[in-house]
């Protein structure tokens, strides 16, 4: 990697490099091209959560590694850099019980982290719903007050990992009580359906699943900080998780260039390696710039974060810059292979072009990423 802003980086590509070897690499392939229904790859979350990758930047007073955003930032970019969809499994675990880490009470943490964070359980952040996607507030899952417990009904889609979630931290409207709150919910009951979408384009080893809930109790005990806090904590978390995104498409995009460099070196055409030809050049090089750019708005943003600055517009320039630039790197090293990147079974191209996709739809679109980033410096 060409860049490092902390020398501690680079402790932090060296163990990810490890991992990625041992345990990712031999199994990557495999993972993306199972059949459906497609199983959610539990031994190598546990191997995450044993090398402590799913409690990076958690404190260590509750069971993490306490290691900065910036190194957890630095290891998500280089799980990615391997294997953008496990480098995804390992973020969705940290960004969902973030909510528990942060809003949580005690007995809430010491019940839930130990078993999230050594990868034992799963866990995850079930927001979305079919009417309220970019419109995160207009959520019409409902739980009822009956007095010790609440009863919740409601339907959620495109929750990463919900359809295998032990514990899930659930966004929810209580009854006869203005905006949202969030429960922590315990999976294991009859009213809570889960399911595994299908036919899903790229990241399929971070399986996605539709919840339909019914009649679920939830004990009273449960409520996640306070009533009608619910959007705020969804909105905090989904700030650091879009630093993650935009880390993992860093990862992504470096990993589209040194492939294409590759190539290009050793591609023959017309008597040389097309490395010679100016417009392989050209593309390599404004690749290698905007990567640049955007992996220095992605350090910028978990340095903020670090420094107990406000970040949410730094978060979301680094999502939607990093995506996007993702994206036209993919494009170009799919345009320098040419039927050697299209075709799956010669290069990881094709897979990269897949994974990139949902880089600039998930935790927020680009263009509610523009949205937030038009309030902060237009003002609302
Ligand atoms: N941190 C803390 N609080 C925040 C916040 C943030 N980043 N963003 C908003 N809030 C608070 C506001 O301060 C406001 O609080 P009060 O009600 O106390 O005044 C409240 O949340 C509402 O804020 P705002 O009016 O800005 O919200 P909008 O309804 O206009 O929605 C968007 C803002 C559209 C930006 C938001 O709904 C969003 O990010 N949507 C995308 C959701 C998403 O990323 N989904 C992906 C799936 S989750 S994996």
């Amino acid at each position: 990697m060409p860049y490092n802003v902390d020398p501690k980086q680079q402790a932090v590509r060296d163990e990810a490099k490890a991992f990625a070897e041992k345990h990712i690499n031999p199994i990557s392939v495999e993972w993306d091209q199972k059949p459906e229904p497609r199983p959610f790859p539990h031994d190598l979350y546990r191997k995450f959560g044993e090398a402590g990758f799913l409690g990076y930047n958690v404190p260590t007073e509750h069971g993490g590694k306490g290691k900065s955003n910036l190194e957890y930032i630095t290891l998500i970019e280089e799980l990615c850099y391997y294997d953008p969809a496990f480098g995804l499994l390992d973020a969705v675990g940290e960004l969902a019980s973030y909510p528990i880490v942060y809003f949580a009470n005690d007995d809430q943490k010491k019940k839930y982290l130990p078993d999230l964070i050594s990868g034992k359980k799963v866990c995850a952040f079930v927001l979305t719903e079919p009417n309220a996607g970019s419109d995160a507030a207009n959520v019409s899952t409902v739980a009822e007050d009956k007095g010790d417990h609440y009863l919740v009904n409601g339907d959620k889609i495109f929750i990463m990992h919900g359809d295998v979630a032990d514990v899930a931290v659930l966004f929810t409207k209580i009854k006869d009580k203005p905006k949202m709150s969030a429960l922590i919910v315990e999976t294991n009951q009859p009213g809570w359906k889960k399911r595994t979408l299908k036919n899903k384009m790229g990241m399929r080893a971070a399986t996605t699943g539709g919840i339909i809930i019914k009649d679920v109790k939830v004990p009273k005990e449960n409520l996640l900080g306070d009533i009608g806090k619910g959007f705020r904590y969804a909105m905090m978390t989904l700030d650091g998780a879009r630093i993650g995104v935009a880390a993992q498409s860093v990862g992504l995009a470096q990993r589209a260039l040194d492939e294409s460099i590759a190539y290009s070196k050793k591609r023959i055409a017309f008597g040389a390696p097309i490395a010679k030809l100016q417009a392989i050049q050209w593309m390599i090089a404004d690749m290698s710039t905007q990567l640049e750019a955007s992996r220095l708005m992605c350090y910028k943003a978990a340095q903020l974060q670090d420094a107990g600055e406000r970040f949410s517009l730094a978060a979301a320039q680094a999502k939607l810059y990093c995506s996007e630039v993702a994206g036209f790197c993919v494009n170009k090293a799919m345009q320098i292979h040419g039927g050697y990147g299209y075709i799956g079974e010669f290069s990881i191209i094709e897979k990269l072009y897949r994974d990139q996709r949902v880089l600039e739809i998930y935790e927020g679109t680009s263009e509610i990423q523009r949205l937030v980033i038009a309030a902060n410096v237009i003002g609302r």
